[in-house]
């Protein structure tokens, strides 16, 4: 089955649903093997930097109300995908969500201890991002309050070599672990690599799905499948050598052999904004 982006994202009621009926926890067996798509479980504070997204009154309470993934760049600044804040997602402009927080520093959605919930004080959402090709697919949220000063990832610049073709990198969040709708509890990681834009070129030449851009989209994942990100991890961290590479973006289906995943090119990010050091 092809599956857009954005898709279940769009229907915050199959999530809820989904978190009820399966409870992937990290102390269940599903969990074991099968995770963000062939990942691990992690602790918060191996990447402190991963925040989720939460609204609770949008996507209801279970897991805290994640919806998306983000990154911490500053204190008071986080990265995430522009398509998290899509109407279709939120049910209206991201101004008119009363209780859009970052929640930082907490493993587990269900406990309510352990990090941080902030309030979201302004959203800036790309106005070159595209829904149909996904090209731009980042936005920028300012915290009320700032996050400790260990909590935020430096950026990797262009030509960093943190962004080499082959290089090892890891994709963090509490998205779907096996493309079936089951949404893990724990934050959970997977490593992957950079893989060669013609591989995404190939795959994503420019159908309904979207279109493969190289200068401002990343190829990572493994060319045999099997370890990527999924719905639910949009807007997460993809990082290499310590540094912050790409946010999750989009894809056709999960883990597949052919369909790599798609991140927004940090490097990219940082020329759109005007940002000339990490
Ligand atoms: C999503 O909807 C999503 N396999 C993110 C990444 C990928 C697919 C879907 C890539 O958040």
């Amino acid at each position: 089955m092809r599956r857009r982006f954005a898709r279940a994202l769009a229907r915050p009621l199959v999530v809820a649903a989904a978190v009820s009926a399966l409870s992937v926890g990290s102390s269940g067996p599903v969990a074991a093997d099968r995770v963000v798509i062939g990942g691990f479980p992690v602790d918060a504070s191996e990447s402190p930097w991963t925040v989720a997204l939460s609204s609770r009154d949008r996507f209801g309470g279970t897991r805290a109300g994640q919806f998306c993934g983000g990154v911490a760049v500053g204190r008071s600044t986080v990265l995430t995908a522009a398509h998290c804040l899509d109407k279709e997602v939120l049910g209206g402009p991201p101004e008119r969500v009363r209780d859009l927080r970052v929640i930082s520093g907490r493993t587990d959605l269900l406990s309510d201890r352990g990090g941080q919930e902030v309030a979201v004080r302004d959203t800036w959402v790309n106005p070159a991002y595209d829904g149909a090709s996904n090209a731009g697919d980042f936005a920028v949220l300012t915290l009320a309050e700032p996050l400790p000063a260990d909590s935020v990832i430096g950026m990797a610049v262009g030509g960093d070599p943190a962004y080499a073709v082959g290089g090892a990198a890891t994709v963090y969040g509490w998205g779907d672990v096996s493309g079936a709708g089951e949404y893990p509890n724990s934050l959970r990681a997977a490593r992957v690599h950079v893989l060669p834009d013609a591989l995404c070129e190939e795959a994503y030449p420019g159908d309904a799905d979207g279109v493969y851009d190289a200068r401002s989209m990343l190829c990572a994942g493994e060319a045999t499948g099997g370890r990527d990100a999924c719905q639910g991890d949009s807007g997460g961290p993809l990082v290499a050598q310590g540094r912050l590479i790409g946010l999750v973006s989009w894809g056709i289906g999960c883990g597949r052999a052919g369909s790599p995943g798609v991140y927004m090119r940090v490097s990219d990010i940082m020329r759109t904004l005007g940002w000339t050091r990490a």
